[in-house]
């Protein structure tokens, strides 16, 4: 009995000298039973980060990786591939918390979701295939929704507190009131457990439009209450076109007869099928062709061949002399595939030519074009 009472002593005597003054060893305790469904969650911080080495070269990250953006400009800014159906991989990722503690975000329905909205005011016209669970609406509607996973306290800590905070430090968006020394400190809630780090990757098409993607971090608890905040990530405009073909054959051609090479709407192994070209890149375009003159030369200072091209058969020829970079009409929206016809007019054979045979070079290159606009509201 005199052994238990001398514990207790030590008990509050330590109480004491750790808590500064207090009376007695006694500490009043209380709560107030809550009716309200409790408090809403909290995004405190959200951010964008490649999920996936970009580019093409698709080597998943560890989820410690998601911090890695193309620019040093705030938020994240993310290059598409140029290479059809090769996608840009991101990760969506959040830090969260809920005054009622985390079990109430961590228990069903409680979650944490990642929406991404198409960019504002572009249209992505026909020839776009969204991809599988993308809605494909554009004009600033709902892309994608995504649930995101939490990551161990040691893979959110070393992610956010060491990876981001020191070498993207201005990747994320924070919620009013909070920030690194916030969150990261030592006795600080993901620390404590009492918020954690939530992730998860998508794709982004090659044929995404180029723009600003809206991004909101929503929380749910598990009564439905919510918490959100958003922020938004740039995908950079990239202009890129691939052909079937590398080189066009006239064929035999007459003095003064315009001869024409058509192209299909077939994509063929190259050189074995008919000219056909397709947009890879992530805004519209336009083709440009330059043509040297294939050895015809000048009289009288009037070049002896001139060229014609057209993308699409409903397109208006655009004439063009040697060595001229000739824009064509007819922009390709995204991902479109489209004919090239290519027509050739010899008005003098040289004399001084050696044999029948003519041959040159053609460059194609492309211009970007705006995007599609959304219909306004009647
Ligand atoms: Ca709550
Ligand atoms: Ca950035
Ligand atoms: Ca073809």
């Amino acid at each position: 009995m005199i052994k238990r009472i001398y514990t207790l002593v030590t008990v509050a005597s330590l109480f004491a000298m750790t808590s500064g003054p207090a009376s007695a060893g006694n500490v009043t305790t209380g709560l107030t039973r809550d009716t309200s469904g409790g408090s809403a969650p909290i995004v405190k911080a959200k951010w964008e980060a490649y999920g996936a080495t970009n580019k093409g070269t698709g080597t998943p990250l560890p989820v410690t990786g998601y911090y890695t953006d193309e620019q040093t400009t705030a938020g994240a800014q993310f290059v598409p591939s140029g290479i059809k159906d090769t996608n840009t991989n991101i990760a969506l990722c959040s830090v969260v918390t809920d005054p009622d503690g985390l079990a109430d975000v961590t228990t069903a329905p409680g979650a944490v979701y990642g929406d991404v909205f198409y960019p504002e005011g572009i249209a992505l016209g026909s020839s776009h295939v969204p991809l599988p669970g993308q809605s494909g609406l554009a004009c600033g509607n709902l892309m994608q929704e995504d649930k995101l996973i939490q990551l161990s306290k040691a893979d959110g800590i070393e992610l956010f507190c060491n990876q981001v905070r020191n070498n993207n430090n201005n990747l994320a968006t924070f919620a009013s009131g909070y920030n690194y020394d916030e969150i990261c400190k030592t006795d600080g809630e993901l620390q404590k457990e009492t918020a954690a780090v939530y992730c998860v990757t998508k794709d982004l098409s090659y044929e995404d439009t180029a723009g600003d993607y809206k991004v909101w971090s929503v929380v749910q608890d598990k009564v439905g209450l919510q918490g959100r905040l958003e922020n938004q990530f740039t995908y950079l405009p990239l202009t890129a076109f691939e052909t079937d073909f590398t080189s066009v054959g006239y064929g035999n051609v007459r003095l003064a007869t315009d001869k024409i090479i058509s192209g299909d709407l077939t994509w063929d192994a190259v050189n074995q099928g008919k000219a056909s070209v397709r947009n890879v890149g992530n805004t519209r375009l336009s083709m440009k062709v330059q043509q040297d003159d294939m050895g015809f030369g000048k009289t009288n200072g009037l070049w002896n061949v001139r060229y014609d091209a057209r993308v699409g058969s409903n397109a208006t020829w655009a004439h063009y002399d040697p060595d001229t970079l000739t824009q064509l009409l007819n922009p390709l929206n995204l991902s479109q595939l489209d004919e090239m016809d290519f027509s050739i007019y010899v008005s003098k054979f040289p004399p001084t030519h050696v044999g029948d045979t003519y041959t040159g070079t053609m460059t194609l290159s492309a211009a970007s074009e705006p995007p599609l606009a959304c219909a306004t509201a009647p």
